[in-house]
């Protein structure tokens, strides 16, 4: 990549640090890991903020409210859907303690990727590729699609065969999206991304995954936005987690806040899987230095049916440093909080994202969350994306 075309995309102070060896690089939108020693990296801006809530707040809430923060130059015009601005909304009847949440489902392709993608599709825009590429458990792939589409980029995604939601499988479609379907999990989907395209070195297709910083420095506006709105940091954050990139992002986000002195403390991170996908739950419980792997991850919640996060080192920074923990629900357990928010709260949101609920409850019931904590849960996806268990749900009802 020439440097001249990374000068005019990143601001002049950004660079990028390895999350292990902590060496620090030149920004490329190309480097996904660290030379040196192979582990993920963030991108930092060396500048203080001098932004006050005051001034960010005259302009339209979302994702680009928050530009200063953001790695990309102020000069680029960014490839936009509206996104972010999401709803943050107070639980009546099933918050048992005070407890909201921020309805990611809103966002134009009705999942929190969206965040992400306005960042990477921006990117690609400018790096004279063909087009981008994801593997994908739906979400990334229905936003990926809409972005490419709006950005004039070709998109080409990659499946796990048979279960990827019908909803979010609809939108990559209408969005003109390539599909390719692989046999297995998403794991064997991403494994075929990074051997097939992204280690051979191709720089036809952007590969926007989550290992992809820039990626989600889109994401990690959500907790702008939840001190933005609240006006206080919350004292625990809830995020369903599947490939770990939220959770890290989310962490970020209220990491900057504070040292930039527009927060006052940090909330705990609270990360959530399905029992059949729980890796990180493992892996943390065990205090492993490796991630615990799961090899045939399994659960009606198929956003998060992953069992080789990508981002598992960075998700176990954020619980730690945050002082949170990572816990497992039942399937049962996530349906059973997906009825609740949807009937007794108005709140339609898919299985992965109703694991926030599910829990939360878990962690009131075992003392790790207080109830008299504000607690801010994720609900990163919409229900319309998986109408088949809404169905599944609807029979229940009438049993
Ligand atoms: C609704 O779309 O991984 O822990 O390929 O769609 O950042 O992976 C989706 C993930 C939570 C987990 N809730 O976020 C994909 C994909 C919903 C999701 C997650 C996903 P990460």
């Amino acid at each position: 990549m020439n440097s001249s075309v990374n000068k005019d995309l990143f601001k002049p102070d950004v660079y990028m640090k390895c999350i292990c060896c902590g060496s620090s690089f030149s920004p490329d939108p190309w480097r996904f890991f660290c030379p040196k020693c192979g582990c993920l990296l963030h991108p930092f801006l060396t500048a203080t903020m001098n932004v006050s809530w005051s001034e960010l707040r005259k302009r339209r809430l979302g994702v680009w409210r928050y530009r200063e923060f953001l790695p990309l130059s102020s000069k680029l015009e960014p490839v936009s859907l509206g996104e972010g601005g999401t709803p943050l909304i107070r639980l009546r009847s099933t918050g048992v303690g005070e407890a909201y949440i921020k309805f990611e489902g809103a966002n134009p392709t009705g999942s929190f990727k969206d965040r992400g993608m306005t960042i990477g599709v921006t990117i690609a825009k400018h790096i004279s590729v063909k087009g981008v590429i994801v593997a994908s458990t739906g979400n990334t792939a229905a936003s990926a699609a809409a972005y490419a589409a709006r950005a004039g980029l070709s998109c080409v995604i990659l499946l796990p065969k048979g279960r990827v939601a019908i909803g979010k499988l609809a939108q990559a479609i209408l969005h003109g999206a390539q599909i390719k379907e692989v046999e297995g999990s998403f794991d064997n989907a991403l494994d075929e991304v990074l051997n097939e395209y992204v280690k051979k070195g191709q720089k036809e297709l952007y590969p926007l995954n989550s290992y992809n910083p820039w990626r989600l420095e889109g994401q990690k506006t959500i907790a702008y936005e939840i001190v933005d709105e609240l006006g206080f940091v919350p004292d625990v954050v809830i995020v369903p987690v599947g490939n770990a990139g939220n959770i890290s992002a989310i962490w970020k986000g209220f990491y900057e806040l504070y040292e930039s002195g527009l927060a006052n403390k940090k909330p705990r991170m609270i990360g959530v899987q399905a029992e059949g996908a729980s890796p990180l739950v493992k892996t943390w419980m065990k205090k492993s230095k490796e991630l615990l792997v799961v090899d045939n991850p399994e659960t009606i919640a198929t956003a998060i049916r992953i069992g080789r996060p990508v981002n598992w080192m960075k998700a176990l920074k954020a619980v730690n440093e945050s002082n949170g923990a990572f816990i497992s629900v039942s399937d049962d357990e996530i349906l059973e909080a997906m009825k609740n928010l949807a009937m007794l709260e108005g709140i339609g949101v898919e299985p992965a994202s109703a694991a926030s609920l599910a829990g939360y409850k878990k962690a009131l019931g075992i003392g790790l969350v207080d109830k008299g904590e504000t607690v801010v849960l994720i609900g990163t996806g919409h229900a319309l994306k998986d109408p088949d268990t809404i169905l599944r749900i609807a029979s229940w009802n009438t049993k």
